[in-house]
C-alpha cells in the first residue's frame, strides 16, 4: 500500500497553494510546490521569475524546471512507498504549457518539451483550475512576477487546455469561475473521493513513458 499523489494545476494566482494547502491538511499529505525555489536549481529560477533584467534562453529556463522536478523525485517516490500522500502545486503540465506558449525555436515542439520529463512520477489524479482571466489578473500581488500578464496567460491556458488528455480518467477539469475557497475545496475533494485517492492505494506508481 502506498500514499496518493495528487497534483494541482492552474493559471498564475488561480488559487492552486490555497488549494494545496487545504487538501493536504485534509489527506494528512505532504505538499510540494514547483518550481521549488529552494534546491540549487530552484534558486535559479526564482533568480528567473523576479528579476526581468536576467535573461535565459527559453530552452534553458524550461529544462530548468524540468531539472527542478528531478531533483525532488527520489524523494516524492520514497514519501509515497513509505505510505505517504502527497498534493503537488504544478508539475510536467506547468512546463510544457508555459513553454509552448512561448512558440520559439524547438519551444513549439511537443516532443521537445516533454523529453526531459519522461521517467517522472505521475500523478494519480490531476486537478485543473479552470478560471477566467479577467478574475485572474484582479487577485493581490497578480503582474509581479515573468509571466503574470494577460495576453501570455490567455496563451497559456489555451496550451493547458490542448495539452491534457480528457480521456485520461486521471485529469479532471475544475471550473471555479466565480467561487470562495470552500466550494472549490468540495469540487476538489468531490474529485479525491470518487477515485477514493483519500484511502492507501494498491497499486504500483506510474511514471510519464
Ligand atoms: N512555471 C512553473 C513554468 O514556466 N514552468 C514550470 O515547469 C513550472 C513548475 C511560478 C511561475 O513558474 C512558471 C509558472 C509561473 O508563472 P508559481 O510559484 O506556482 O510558479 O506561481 P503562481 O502560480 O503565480 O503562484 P501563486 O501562489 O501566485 O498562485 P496560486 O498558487 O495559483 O494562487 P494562491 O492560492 O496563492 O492564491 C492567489 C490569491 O488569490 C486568493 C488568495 O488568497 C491569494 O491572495 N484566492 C482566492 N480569492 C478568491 N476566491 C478564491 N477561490 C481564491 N483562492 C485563492
Amino acid at each position: 500500500m502506498r500514499g496518493s499523489l495528487i497534483l494541482i494545476e492552474g493559471l498564475d494566482r488561480s488559487g492552486k497553494l490555497t488549494q494545496a494547502e487545504i487538501l493536504a491538511k485534509k489527506l494528512d499529505a505532504d505538499l510540494v510546490k514547483f518550481p521549488d525555489r529552494l534546491t540549487p536549481i530552484g534558486q535559479i529560477i526564482n533568480r528567473y521569475l523576479t528579476d526581468k533584467t536576467f535573461d535565459l534562453p527559453d530552452q534553458s529556463a524550461h529544462l530548468l524546471f524540468s531539472a527542478n522536478r528531478w531533483e525532488l523525485a527520489k524523494l516524492l517516490e520514497e514519501k509515497l512507498l513509505s505510505g505517504k500522500s502527497i498534493v503537488m502545486d504544478r508539475y510536467i503540465y506547468s512546463g510544457i504549457a508555459y513553454s509552448l506558449a512561448k512558440k520559439g525555436a524547438e519551444m513549439d515542439s511537443y516532443d521537445w518539451l516533454y523529453g526531459p520529463d519522461r521517467g517522472l512520477p505521475k500523478p494519480d489524479l490531476t486537478l485543473f483550475l479552470t478560471i477566467s482571466l479577467e478574475e485572474l489578473s484582479s487577485r493581490k500581488g497578480y503582474g509581479e512576477e515573468r509571466y503574470e500578464q494577460i495576453e501570455f496567460q490567455k496563451k497559456v491556458k489555451e496550451c493547458f487546455l490542448n495539452i491534457l488528455d480528457l480521456k485520461d480518467p486521471a485529469i479532471a477539469i475544475v471550473d471555479v469561475q466565480g467561487l470562495p475557497i470552500e466550494p472549490v475545496t468540495a469540487k476538489l475533494w468531490s474529485e479525491v473521493e470518487s477515485r477514493a485517492l483519500h484511502q492507501p492505494i494498491d497499486r504500483e506508481i506510474s511514471h510519464f513513458s
